[in-house]
């Protein structure tokens, strides 16, 4: 039997929006605290976590997923401010937020949501946070100055871009971070069938 693959579903982010963050990451990174910092070329909006998936199983859930894209128009949106969960006294996850249309961006990952209960994918227990993990804290040293920094930088905000298709996500995990291999791209549509069709 093949190995099963941890997998994920997320809209990419624009080279322009990645090199950005990119450059917030270097500003964050002179606090000298103890995050592994994402590769840039990693980050990525994640609408839903899957976990180890059957290979035979991911290609079932491909129509499904394309239904679902083909339901959807594009969608604006903009990463803006940055953060900590579960919160900034007690960092472990540094993010950066999102803004724009982020209603629609719920309801798209509401909707993959019940789109992959038949496949065997309970629904998240948790409330949606769109969020784009920037780094995950590894130790306390120079957490204060790492507070400072993500304080002075809630200014923080990357170009617009227009959200075209969703990305599933073949995810290994490595000592050295996770490396993210698409396996399957399914776009949006510029004119979307109505939600409840
Ligand atoms: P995160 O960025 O908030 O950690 C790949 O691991 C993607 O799936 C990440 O963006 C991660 O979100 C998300 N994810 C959601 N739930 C997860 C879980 N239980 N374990 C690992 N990753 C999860």
């Amino acid at each position: 039997m093949e190995p099963s693959i941890r997998s994920f579903v997320a809209i990419d982010l624009s080279e322009t929006v990645r090199r950005q963050i990119g450059a917030l990451i270097q500003e964050l990174r002179k606090s000298e605290a103890q995050v592994g910092w994402a590769r840039v070329e990693g980050i990525h909006l994640t609408l839903k976590f899957l976990g180890n998936v059957a290979p035979e199983l991911i290609e079932e859930m491909k129509p499904a997923l394309a239904r679902e894209a083909a339901k959807t128009g594009p969608i604006r949106i903009e990463a803006a401010g940055c953060g900590a969960f579960p919160g900034i006294q007690s960092p472990r996850v540094i993010w950066v937020g999102l803004r724009g249309e982020i209603a629609p961006l719920a309801d798209l990952a509401r909707r993959l949501e019940e789109a992959l209960v038949p496949f065997g994918f309970a629904p998240e227990a948790r409330p949606f946070k769109p969020h784009l993990t920037v780094g995950r804290v590894k130790g306390r040293a120079r957490l204060q100055a790492l507070q400072q920094m993500l304080l002075a930088h809630v200014g923080f905000s990357a170009e617009p871009f227009d959200a075209a298709q969703i990305v599933l996500y073949k995810s290994d995990l490595r000592p050295d971070g996770a490396r993210y291999t698409p396996l399957f791209k399914t776009p949006f549509s510029v004119n979307p069938a109505p939600a409840d069709e």
